[in-house]
Formats: structure tokens, C-alpha cells, sequence
């Protein structure tokens, strides 16, 4: 498929739960979305990413799906999500999926079955596996390996009727399928044909270099290394990248995407590497459009989780600088600082005090978007939205939050004021509380009592205020947005990474035929100048946009300051 229509598209992801609450149960829902669809196309954005919105437990906020072909009644039923495909499309946005497909839900037909009988055709359709041998089943220690899951406790669950383990790396609740088994393989294919031929535009692939696990001779799978002072072992080297995923991914495309056009797929990879990633986008190979890597995401975080790192912006740009480079003349960039995973970047990377919040979440906004890639936008981070002044644990929902915490406490000695400081910096509800659409007591996300509570500052921060005000975040984003849509050189110009030893400033050009763009975000609440060669020049090319006025004199930006410059040159 030669058709990389996306290459100068922008991604809007929703998390439906919080984004708008169309009938006062307290959880967002379709008709939510149905009805802010005109905020989206006035933001500009071409495609829309939809969080899962098929039946679910809600274990993990519907990452643990009980029914690929349904809707949630929750949030709808299949002729909202009809409603809701039809409004995007008529406003020119596409839209696509979440596929969660490494796990299902303990309460998919497909697991209850496989559960009922150690003979069962299904059983084979997730990881079952006897006590470690030796041990007593159902005993501390027994379990086939010594992998903790991502949310606390063993990656293993212990089923008394049948008297096996079955594998879950994320919650109990969320069991692993066993992508070895071609039955497994061929239902998930002929799902997503099933949402394609609905007219969707594509799928976000959970944690898709999961899929494979490197299994042993015999069946079984290793154990992973123990670090000093943890409950359970990280067991990644044995399913991140594993031996078939390359294979899988082809055949997924073959057997799905093949023939069809106009689609968009993104695999989410936590771990992966350049080369692999590399390898995943060459068009020629036939995996998938592009990856979410995680390297910037992680780079404040330190060897000892429950303490907290200051970002290094060298090495925040180091790692970027290396993505770019690496996927400069093959495959393709994904960028983002935000998803319903992360903290807010306003408050992560930049200043989410009053004096700077505007000024730092447009700069974020504006490296980010001119780097080479398609941008996605999480709900809110138009509107430049912050962290949530978490309390005790007791103000926390998510599922990770909750297990990690109990197992720092109880098995590992840590303190609840340390766990508490990570997790309220770090933590998913950052950026799961609702959406703040306007100034009313519950933001205008609910009339009812909303499942997660609404950011007090919504008084100040929402979309009404900023699309009434000329120089909000939410106009800033418009800018940038339309920049890509106009300006070749910002989706397709080579990228050059410069003064990469500065701690404050963020700086590179573009370049695309004659045009050459230079970038600079000033990453601090100091003055900063950017001592590149050429800076004359620069200085009285064309300031094609900043957040901050006046626009810097010899390149000297303000505090949190971002400009693009623009000029011609030689082929
Ligand atoms: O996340 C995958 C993932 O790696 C997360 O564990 C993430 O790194 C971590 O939560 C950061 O704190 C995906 C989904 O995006 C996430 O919401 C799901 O919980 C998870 O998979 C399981 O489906």
C-alpha cells in the first residue's frame, strides 16, 4: 500500500468514558462524541481514535473486552456507533479502533469455555499451564514462571477446577490469548474484516508486540530476571518483540488489510526498539503504519520506580533525535506526549502554574507537532489540561494505581508517601479525569455524579473559554494543525537536530526541497539563546509562528517561548 495519506494527518484519540456523558449516569458515552464532533473539526484533526467501546467488565476500563462485535451499553449500542462513524466521516474525519487483542476478558465467551475443560477445543486458545513442578498448585511460589503483572501481584492466576495457571500480564481479569494457535489468529482477522466492512479506517493495536512468547522446547515458558527488593520478575525479554511477531503481523495484514485503502494502523510497542520499528513500518514488509514507542515517555523515569526523576532535556532529545534519525529514510514516526495512559505533559514537561501553563503547553505543542510523523492529540491537550491534585490512594480508580500501590506496600516495604508522590505524578488518572468543556460545576461533562472527579480548575481551563479566546492553547493547536495540512516541509522535510547539549532549548530545522524550517522550544522559565550557526539569517526569516509576543530578538527566546522560522535555500 503506497498510500500514506497519513503522513500529513493529525490523530485525535477520545477516551469515551471521560469525554462527555450525554445522559447524566456519570460516564461518557457515544452520544457524547456524537455530540462534540464540531469541536473536533474545528480543531482540524483527521482522524479520530476511539478508546475501547465494546462490552466489557470495565476491569480495565474496557481493555478487557467480553465481545469484540458489540458496543457497551454504557456507552451505546451498534446504531450510535453507526450515528457516530457516519457524523465523523460527514465532517471529513476518519475513525478508528482500538484492537485489544493480545488478552480478552476472563468473561469472553471464548476464555469461558476455554476454562471449563482441561479437553475443551478453546483450552488451548489462551496460556494454561501446570503449578511449577514440584510445588503444590495453588501454593505462594508455585506458579509456571516467576512474572509479576503490569497491574501488581503474579502474572498468573490459579483456576481450582481445573487445577492449571492461566496466563494474564496485565489484570486477572484480562487473560492472555494464545496467538500460537491459527484458530485464535483467524477469529481476530475475521472481527476486524467485520469492523472494516462497517466502515472504520483502521485499528490502534494494544500492546501488539506482546503477542508472541518465547516458549520452550517442551512448552513451557522461563523466568524472568529478579531485581533487588521486587515481589515477582520482569518476564519481558520473553514476550516484548517475541519470535513471531514479524510473521503474525504479515499475516494479519494479508488476511485483513490487504486490497483495501485509505486505512491507518499503529501498533503500540512498549519496549520496542528503533531497529524493530524499522522493521514493523518498511511499507515493504507489510506490518503496520507506524508504532508508539515509549523511550520519551520513560525517560524520567529512574531504575527505582517509586522515585521520581527530573526530565533530562538532553535526554529527551537524544532519544527523539534517535527516532527521527532512525526512521528518517524508511518506515515511519508516530509522536505524542500524551495518551489515557500518561500524566499531562503541561505538567510533566512543562509549567502548569499560572504564569506558564499557556505558554509551555503550546510550546510542547509546537515541538512535537513539527517534528516528522503524525501527532496525535489526547483529549484535553488542546486546551493545555494539568495533573489532578490527587490526594490518598482512596482518590485513585485505575487499576494500576491501585495494584502497584498494594503491592509496594505489602510486599515490598515501600512507604505510602513515597508510592503516593509517583503515583500523583504519574499515575493514568491524570489523564482519565472528564473532560472540561466549560465552567458549570462538573465542567459540563455530566449532570450527574461523574465516575472520576472533575479538575477543580475547570473554572479556568475548558473548551468554551478557549474557543472564545483568540490566543488559548486551543487556537495555538488549530495553527499547528493547519500548518501540517499546508506546509509540505512539516510532514515530509528531512530532520536535523541541533544544540543537542542544551538543557533548555529544543532545536531543529526541516528541510524539504527549498524550503527550511527552524524550530526552537525554550524547555524553562529562563530567557534562552540559541547559539546555532547561521543565527542572522534565521533572525530575519520569516516567524511563521510563536506563542509568545513579542517574537525573540537575535534568537534570545522568553521563558517557555516556541517559534518556527522559514525561509528559502538552495536545493
Ligand atoms: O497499555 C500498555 C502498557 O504498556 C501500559 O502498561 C503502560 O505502559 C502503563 O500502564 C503506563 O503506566 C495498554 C493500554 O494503553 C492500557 O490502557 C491498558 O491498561 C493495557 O494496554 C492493557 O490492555
Amino acid at each position: 500500500m503506497t498510500d500514506s495519506w497519513w503522513k500529513k494527518a493529525v490523530v485525535y484519540q477520545i477516551y469515551p468514558r471521560s469525554f462527555a456523558d450525554s445522559d447524566g449516569d456519570g460516564m461518557g458515552d457515544l452520544r457524547g462524541v456524537i455530540d462534540h464532533l464540531d469541536h473536533l473539526a474545528e480543531l482540524g484533526v483527521d482522524v479520530l481514535w476511539l478508546s475501547p467501546i465494546y462490552p466489557s467488565p470495565q476491569d480495565d476500563n474496557g481493555y478487557d473486552i467480553s465481545d469484540y462485535q458489540d458496543i457497551e451499553p454504557l456507552f451505546g449500542n451498534l446504531a450510535v456507533f453507526d450515528e457516530l462513524l457516519a457524523g465523523a466521516h460527514a465532517r471529513g474525519m476518519k475513525l478508528i479502533m482500538d484492537l485489544v487483542v493480545n488478552h480478552s476478558s476472563d468473561e469472553h465467551q471464548w476464555f469461558l469455555e476455554s476454562r471449563s475443560a482441561k479437553d475443551h477445543p478453546k483450552r488451548d486458545w489462551y496460556w494454561w499451564r501446570p503449578a511449577r513442578a514440584g510445588m503444590e498448585p495453588g501454593t505462594p511460589g508455585a506458579e509456571p514462571t516467576n512474572w509479576g503483572s503490569v497491574f501488581g501481584g503474579p502474572a498468573w492466576e490459579f483456576d481450582e477446577k481445573t487445577g492449571e495457571y492461566y496466563l494474564h500480564l496485565f489484570s486477572r481479569k484480562q487473560p492472555d490469548l494464545n496467538w500460537e494457535n491459527p484458530e485464535v489468529r483467524e477469529a481476530v482477522y475475521a472481527m476486524m474484516r467485520w469492523w472494516l466492512d462497517r466502515g472504520v479506517d483502521g485499528f490502534r493495536m494494544d500492546v501488539i508486540n506482546m503477542i508472541s512468547k518465547v516458549i520452550g522446547e517442551d512448552g513451557s515458558l522461563r523466568d524472568g530476571r529478579l531485581s533487588a527488593g521486587a515481589a515477582y520478575a520482569d518476564g519481558s525479554d520473553s514476550f516484548i518483540g517475541g519470535p513471531r511477531l514479524h510473521e503474525f503481523l504479515q499475516e494479519m495484514h494479508r488476511e485483513v488489510f490487504e486490497g483495501r485503502e485509505g486505512l491507518l494502523t499503529v501498533g503500540e510497542m512498549p519496549g520496542v526498539t528503533v531497529e524493530e520499528a524499522r522493521l514493523h513500518t518498511d511499507p515493504e514488509r507489510h506490518e503496520v503504519d507506524m508504532v508508539f514507542q515509549f523511550d520519551h515517555v520513560w525517560v524520567d523515569r529512574g531504575p527505582d520506580p517509586w522515585l521520581l526523576q527530573p526530565l533530562q532535556l538532553t535526554a529527551l532529545k537524544a532519544i527523539l533525535g534517535r527516532w527521527q534519525a532512525g526512521l528518517a529514510d524508511l518506515g515511519w514516526n508516530s509522536l505524542y506526549w500524551n495518551n489515557h495512559d500518561q500524566p499531562r505533559v503541561v505538567s510533566r514537561y512543562g509549567d502548569d502554574g499560572p504564569q506558564y501553563r499557556v505558554a509551555s503547553a503550546k510550546m510542547l505543542g509546537t515541538v512535537l507537532h513539527l517534528h516528522r510523523g503524525t501527532p496525535y492529540v489526547y483529549q484535553g491537550e488542546e486546551l493545555g489540561m494539568t495533573n489532578y491534585p490527587f490526594g490518598g490512594i482512596e482518590d485513585f480508580r485505575d487499576i494500576e494505581a491501585l495494584g502497584q500501590y498494594r503491592q509496594a506496600l505489602d510486599l515490598e516495604g515501600r512507604s505510602a508517601e513515597e508510592v503516593l508522590t509517583v503515583l500523583r505524578a504519574r499515575g493514568r488518572d491524570n489523564a482519565r479525569t472528564p473532560m472540561q468543556w466549560d465552567d458549570s460545576p462538573q465542567a459540563g461533562f455530566t449532570t450527574g455524579t461523574p465516575w472520576l472527579a472533575v479538575n477543580p480548575n475547570h473554572r479556568e481551563i475548558n473548551a468554551a473559554a478557549d474557543r472564545a479566546d483568540p490566543d488559548s492553547v486551543f487556537h495555538y493547536y488549530r495553527k499547528l494543525i493547519e500548518l501540517r495540512h499546508t506546509e509540505p516541509a512539516v510532514a515530509e522535510g528531512d530532520f536535523t537536530m541541533l544544540l543537542p547539549h542544551d538543557e533548555r532549548l529544543y532545536a531543529f530545522t526541516r528541510r524539504l526541497g527549498t524550503t527550511e524550517l527552524l524550530v526552537i522550544g525554550n524547555f524553562s522559565g529562563e530567557p534562552a539563546r540559541a547559539e546555532i550557526e547561521d543565527a542572522g539569517s534565521w533572525s530575519s526569516a520569516e516567524l511563521v509562528l510563536t506563542n509568545v509576543e513579542p517574537a525573540p530578538v537575535d534568537l534570545t527566546l522568553g521563558p517557555w517561548q516556541a517559534v518556527v522560522y522559514r525561509r528559502a535555500v538552495r536545493p
